[in-house]
């Protein structure tokens, strides 16, 4: 009776899901723009309430700059342009900037 040889796989294969890198939404401030309206496109692309928005605006009118929130890549630099483009579009030099999270 001939011998039988059994083949074990070499190699594993383990799969990964990877998830997408994070961008975060950064809020700078500025000389110029008025606070009700900083409040405004923040309430209107972020989505935040009242109070929310105004802590906000207020953490980057004493600091320099405030995370807003953190996104995949692709929504972040859409959302960081459509308020730009808000501030641009009365004449404010409102800045929105993205970052990679770490
Ligand atoms: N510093 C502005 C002012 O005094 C208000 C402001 C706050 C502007 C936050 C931008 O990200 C900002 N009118």
């Amino acid at each position: 009776m001939a011998a039988k040889t059994v083949e074990k796989p070499q190699t594993k294969t383990v799969q990964k899901t990877e998830r997408p890198p994070l961008y975060k939404v950064i809020l700078l401030n500025d000389d110029y723009t008025p606070r009700e309206f900083v409040v405004l496109v923040l309430r209107a692309v972020f989505r935040m309430n009242e109070s929310h928005a105004y802590q906000v605006m207020m953490t980057a009118h004493q600091r320099g700059a405030c995370v807003i929130a953190v996104y995949a890549r692709d929504v972040a630099e859409t959302k960081a342009k459509e308020a730009t483009e808000l501030g641009k579009s009365k004449g404010y030099p409102l800045f929105f900037t993205t970052e990679p999270e770490q």
